[in-house]
């Protein structure tokens, strides 16, 4: 109705993938977490846009078409594709997916560097350094030097090299960006990157080389084609450039699709951004250049920046040179076995989402599994469903007196607060990007019903007919307080859930609704139901364990 408030704006985004790698377990990782975000954000009555998508350009793409012998657009085309099949595969329900070898990002990165050249913040100047080609960067002789002029990723030797480039007036930009994480301590999360940027902050910001002309892979500089656009710049753009930000709006021929909406203008008001997701190896660029960008342009700043830990591996980062990838085959395999919520459940809980790394272990997603999902969550519901079909042949009883008076059993058993302070503390720690904690809370909620039903015994009150209406009461509220559950748990195990909701009714209307005490309808009917079978674990590629 037009009294109602105007539905709020969130913009969600994971880093756009490079096409030269093959997704693995990382990928995976950030684009669950945004994906859970963007669920919760969605249930919470948020207009939600979910942005992924390929980093297409740059010197590395081009040598490994060269090697393989097709055009750096081929491979871009065939991996891109991967990813999209990867992220669709995995039930992450993004709503754009860019890629940055699109015209429409193309034209509008050009227009962008145009603006910052037009402005004097981009110039024409010379650089002569040292060179990390794996990772098309320079150092300066001091840090070079403090690396042993080798490469710290691939440990290669640096070159020295002198170019011609045009920059980026970073420099003009130090006390804004000092004055940004100083003032907005929770613009990049969690507080140990936020530290690092000021720490690097303090020590005085250089101008940065923008453009590349040793390679030709990628975008023109739009006054000088013989300088292509280096690919970081390229690649933040794609932020703005997804949502149209420097196009004119116009009338494309009507059709539903995201391409559509963006040519009609339509994507514009979700800038600026509510959430960037990524891990910390870029949040430099994702804390200091991309919003020094975006004040050159004199746009609005994303409001958060958040930079998670690595999936590690016996305590060592993954890498290609180490062959040590949780790669897709061995994700397959365990999404396979554990099935694809439950896998995506070990994700959310045991993944690096602050500062400390995680160790990928085939032991904790059994053990995860185990705990929270078997015995919990599945043991709980298959016990009251199964109660509600022995002695109500499966039709939900009232919580309710005759009188209409509700049962109630006690404080700590007062499920009205309980679960009302549950779910609270789910909202807030989802808010929060702290999904450990949020599954926690959940499953501690489900726990309850298990001590719950322990403590009263059902099976001993269906013996006394003189408490057939405690009986009633008591599974009403197993399975209201286990429906309120599901609802929090959803972001977490969408599928599982919507299966859930085939035989309970989780409730409908925006998340802060479903979650009211009570909703659940005595009447209705409830089959007993197995959620999570139980399975043997896996070793560290995902092969059975021989026992
Ligand atoms: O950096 N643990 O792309 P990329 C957790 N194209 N997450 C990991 C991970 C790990 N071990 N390894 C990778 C790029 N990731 C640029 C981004 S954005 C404007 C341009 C995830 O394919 C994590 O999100 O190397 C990390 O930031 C991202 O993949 C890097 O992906």
């Amino acid at each position: 109705s037009s009294t109602s408030p105007p539905v709020e704006k969130c913009f969600v985004t994971t880093p756009i993938y490079y096409v030269n790698d093959q997704p693995h377990i990382g990928h995976v990782y950030t684009s669950t977490i945004a994906d859970a975000y963007a669920r919760f954000q969605r249930s919470r009555g948020r207009d939600v846009f979910f942005l992924t998508g390929t980093d297409e350009h740059g010197l590395k793409v081009e040598q490994s078409a060269q090697k393989r012998g097709i055009s750096p657009q081929e491979l871009a085309d065939e991996n891109s594709a991967t990813f999209r099949q990867v992220l669709d595969d995995m039930g992450i329900t993004f709503d754009g997916f860019i890629r940055t070898t699109e015209p429409y990002h193309k034209s509008q990165v050009q227009h962008f560097v145009d603006k910052l050249r037009e402005k004097g913040d981009v110039y024409l100047g010379k650089f002569e350094g040292w060179y990390d080609e794996g990772q098309e960067e320079y150092y300066t002789e001091t840090k070079a030097k403090e690396l042993d002029y080798k490469s710290p990723v691939s440990g290669k030797d640096m070159a020295r090299s002198s170019e011609e480039n045009y920059y980026f007036k970073l420099s003009a930009y130090q006390r804004q960006l000092e004055k940004l994480h100083e003032e907005c301590p929770d613009f990049l999360s969690p507080p140990a990157r936020r530290n690092e940027i000021l720490s690097r902050l303090s020590q005085g910001l250089n101008d940065v080389p923008i453009s590349r002309t040793n390679f030709k892979w990628g975008i023109a500089m739009p006054n000088d084609d013989n300088h292509i656009i280096y690919v970081w710049i390229d690649a933040l753009l794609n932020y703005i450039t997804a949502l149209g930000l420097a196009e004119e709006p116009s009338q494309p021929a009507a059709s539903a699709g995201v391409a559509t909406r963006r040519l009609k203008g339509e994507l514009k008001d979700y800038w600026p951004a509510s959430l960037h997701i990524m891990a910390k190896e870029i949040s430099w660029f994702h804390a200091v250049i991309w919003p020094a960008l975006l004040m050159a342009l004199e746009m609005p700043l994303p409001e958060r920046v958040h930079a998670h830990g690595f999936w590690i591996r016996d305590g060592k980062k993954m890498s290609k040179s180490l062959g040590n990838f949780v790669d897709l085959k061995t994700i397959t395999r365990y999404t396979d076995h554990y099935g694809l919520d439950s896998f995506r459940y070990f994700l959310l809980v045991d993944g690096p989402i602050a500062a400390q790394d995680a160790n990928f272990a085939s032991s904790r997603v059994q053990e995860v599994y185990n705990t929270d999902l078997v015995n919990t969550l599945g043991n709980s519901l298959s016990r009251t469903t199964a109660m509600v079909n022995k002695y109500y042949n499966g039709i939900i009883p009232t919580e309710q007196q005759i009188q209409g008076i509700r049962i109630t059993f006690g404080k700590r058993y007062d499920w009205p607060v309980v679960t009302a302070e549950a779910a609270n503390q789910v909202m807030h720690a989802v808010e929060a990007l702290e999904f450990p904690k949020a599954a926690t809370a959940a499953v501690a909620l489900v726990a309850k019903v298990d001590h719950f039903i322990n403590e009263l015994e059902p099976f001993r009150l269906a013996k006394d007919e003189t408490k057939a209406e405690e009986l009633g009461a008591v599974l009403y509220q197993c399975l209201e307080v286990l429906r309120i559950a599901c609802v929090l748990l959803e972001p977490f195990l969408p599928n599982k859930m919507r299966e859930v909701s085939e035989n309970l009714d989780l409730g409908h209307g925006t998340l802060d609704e479903r979650v009211k005490w009570g909703l659940l309808q005595p009447g209705s009917t409830v089959k007993k139901m197995t959620l999570f079978p139980r399975v043997a674990p896996l070793d560290e590629l995902g092969m059975p364990v021989s026992m």
